[in-house]
């Protein structure tokens, strides 16, 4: 199997992100994650790492918003020139604005602080310097994966930063570019796609994203947002709007799941794949699931994200696998191994 990764993703890495009540912890979305998974492939006998091709901007600017993609680009620069808000909080190591724009009522705003804090949803995507690099690369991972289902019948891009939180004009959760998105979007000029979403948490940017298109069904099973992160998307009511109502449909997983009810919840999926019969299939890969992952409150064992692969193998459709989270460093390197050997 062809893998794209890119070292680039080693030029993001913000020591922290802000997690609730305001507490500072080092980012867990960390450069070793891709090092760990890089490793654990190159123990096989089956995995060939290439950079990923140059795809230019075009391709995301099919997904994300001009003056979003723009902001990213300038983001870091911007922030070293802008003056502190108050005299001796100087702190630049990351972007992180404290306030947040409400859509409904977002008067444009011209600062640095201001744009961050309306293109951003949380404390969760600090900007640093390599961060637009990083994002464009992991892209083009994506990209490259898409490009190589077009006549392979797998693929896997070692996507990182990850991308399913990244809306059209939006980061947070860790993303800055839609990776999975952006790879689906190139793919659906060859013919109908659809992008199922493993990762533990729901991919609100993905949802965003095609919410209103009926050529790319989109599917997230994930911890219900009831009480887990990103709160605010992922109920099983969302099921799209206008021409893409029905195309849309969310899994919410109680706390506790095991690989049981898991792949009860996968079947339904995948019937729901077959019925639309797309061309080609995109994978967001998360191994948060797994069941020691420290953000992570559902329980999917090795052998169930080897079986969760499996299923999603007999689908028998050209498949590109987008890497997504996974934060238990010390097993995710297996889990991506037992996930993608199935598409052998
Ligand atoms: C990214 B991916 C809440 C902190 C939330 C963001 C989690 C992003 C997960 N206590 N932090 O879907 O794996
Ligand atoms: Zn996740």
């Amino acid at each position: 199997m062809n893998i794209f990764y890119s070292d680039t993703h080693f030029q993001h890495a913000p020591a922290f992100e802000v997690f609730d009540g305001g507490v500072r912890v080092p980012n867990f979305e960390s450069p070793e994650r891709a090092a760990r998974i890089l490793s654990a492939l190159q123990k096989t006998d089956w995995a060939e790492v290439h950079p990923p091709a140059d795809f230019g901007l075009d391709p995301i600017l099919a997904v994300h918003e001009r003056g979003y993609v723009d902001f990213l680009a300038a983001a870091w620069g911007d922030w070293l020139a802008a003056e502190p808000e108050v005299a001796g909080a100087d702190d630049k190591s990351a972007l992180l604005p404290a306030t947040f724009a409400l859509r409904g009522q977002a008067h444009p705003a011209k600062s640095i602080l201001g744009r961050a804090g309306y293109y951003m949803m949380d404390l969760s995507a600090p900007i640093v310097e390599g961060t637009y690099a990083a994002a464009l690369a992991s892209a083009h991972c994506a990209l490259s994966a898409a490009q190589e289902v077009t006549h392979a019948s797998s693929a896997f891009a070692l996507c990182r930063p990850p991308g399913h939180h990244a809306g059209r004009s939006h980061c947070g959760g860790y993303c800055y570019f839609n990776n999975a998105a952006i790879a689906a979007n190139w793919l659906s000029a060859h013919g109908k796609v659809a992008l199922l979403d493993i990762d533990y948490h729901a991919g609100n940017g993905t949802q965003d994203i095609f919410y209103e298109r009926a050529d790319v069904l989109s599917i997230s099973l994930h911890a219900d947002p009831a009480f887990e992160y990103p709160y605010y998307a992922g109920y099983a009511e969302e099921r799209g709007a206008g021409a893409g109502l029905g195309f849309h449909h969310n899994f919410p997983l109680p706390a506790g799941t095991g690989d049981d009810a898991y792949l009860a919840a996968l079947n339904d999926a995948l019937h729901l794949i077959r019925e639309f019969q797309p061309t080609a299939l995109v994978i967001s890969a998360g191994m948060d699931i797994y069941t020691d992952d420290p953000l992570g409150r559902i329980h999917i064992t090795r052998e169930g994200i080897r079986q969760i692969g499996a299923r999603i193998a007999e689908l028998r459709l050209p498949t590109a696998v987008i890497m997504e989270g996974g934060y238990n460093n010390d097993a995710l390197g297996d889990n991506v191994v037992a996930f993608l050997g199935e598409f052998q």
